[in-house]
């Protein structure tokens, strides 16, 4: 694993309808990231929050059912090109979120860096939505979809290349929460899906080994994309769209732990912390505890 690393906050809160979700960098630094990867010995360059724009009155904050589209646009562009920029001088880029919607621009940043890039999508939902099929018009549940080229043009032509991602290099992992179109589109381009039922049968262990040997076998380089509601909520209480029945904390670490040890991840994203609906912090801190695990930390 590549020992330089830039952190990037970006406090995104447009792209889902529950304010709260922008303080997520913030909450997760305070929570101690840059001290646990500095502890792990990693050379931190903490790159700042991304401008976000707020959308004003005589904005139009719907088109084609993308809600606020102009200003989370605007956000992954800036996005992209330093995730870019970051891979670029050889460093790893780690991005903290802000909701899920920012994906699209870490992907259009590292994607270009592979000839056939991987994706772990942790996650109780898919985020496979497009403008047709969103039951929400929040652009947080779409960001997947984008990055196979399917959704506005603004959003799957980012950095002017689609699509960004192989869907037969796409592994989701803790998928509760499905809605009807995404169930169609991983059908139809064969999304591996590792829902619960998967891993209440399987067991994690399996479920990763899988995941990572699967990969391993027909990409250059993988994405971590962990959206903090594939934890269970009653442990992760800090989260906009809560859904029962989740992965737990134990789980979780472990999934980290095999994934430092494959050493197959060029880069990270941590997505959805809402300090707002948290437990003192506690979605936060399990985002850093995730994190160290992720890096190297051992229990041992
Ligand atoms: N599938 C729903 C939608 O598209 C919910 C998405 N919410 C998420 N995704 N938090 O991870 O609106
Ligand atoms: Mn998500
Ligand atoms: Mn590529
Ligand atoms: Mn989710």
């Amino acid at each position: 694993m590549q020992r330089n690393m830039s952190i990037i906050g970006v406090p995104m809160d447009l792209g889902q309808s529950r304010r709260g979700v922008d303080m997520g960098p913030s909450a997760i630094r305070y929570a101690g990231v840059i001290e646990t990867l500095e502890n792990l010995k990693y050379n931190i360059a903490d790159l700042g929050d991304v401008a976000v724009s707020r959308p004003d009155s005589k904005d139009n904050l719907q088109e084609g059912n993308l809600r606020n589209l102009k200003q989370v646009f605007e956000c992954n562009q800036t996005l992209a090109e330093m995730v870019d920029e970051e891979i670029a001088e050889k460093r790893f880029p780690l991005v903290l979120g802000g909701d899920h919607s920012i994906a699209i621009g870490t992907l259009a940043g590292t994607a270009k860096h592979y000839e056939n890039l991987g994706v772990i999508w942790y996650d109780a939902h898919g985020d496979l939505n497009s403008g047709e099929t969103s039951p929400s018009g929040n652009i947080h549940g779409m960001p997947l979809a984008v990055s196979l080229g399917i959704g506005h043009e603004k959003l799957t032509n980012i950095l002017d290349y689609a699509p960004k991602v192989n869907p037969e290099n796409i592994v989701i992992v803790g998928a509760r929460s499905l809605d009807p179109g995404e169930k169609v589109l991983i059908r139809e381009q064969g999304v591996t899906v590792y829902s619960m039922h998967e891993i209440d049968r399987l067991g994690m262990p399996q479920v990763m080994e899988e995941s990572i040997n699967y990969l391993k076998r027909r990409t250059d380089g993988v994405h971590l994309s962990l959206d903090l509601d594939g934890l269970d909520p009653e442990e992760a209480p800090g989260v906009g769209t809560p859904v029962m029945g989740g992965l737990s904390y134990r789980e979780s670490h472990l999934a980290m732990e095999m994934l430092s040890e494959s050493d197959i991840l060029t880069s990270a994203e941590f997505v959805e912390v809402n300090p707002i609906l948290d437990d003192k912090n506690k979605t936060a801190s399990m985002a850093v505890g995730l994190i160290g695990s992720l890096f190297g930390e051992k229990l041992k």
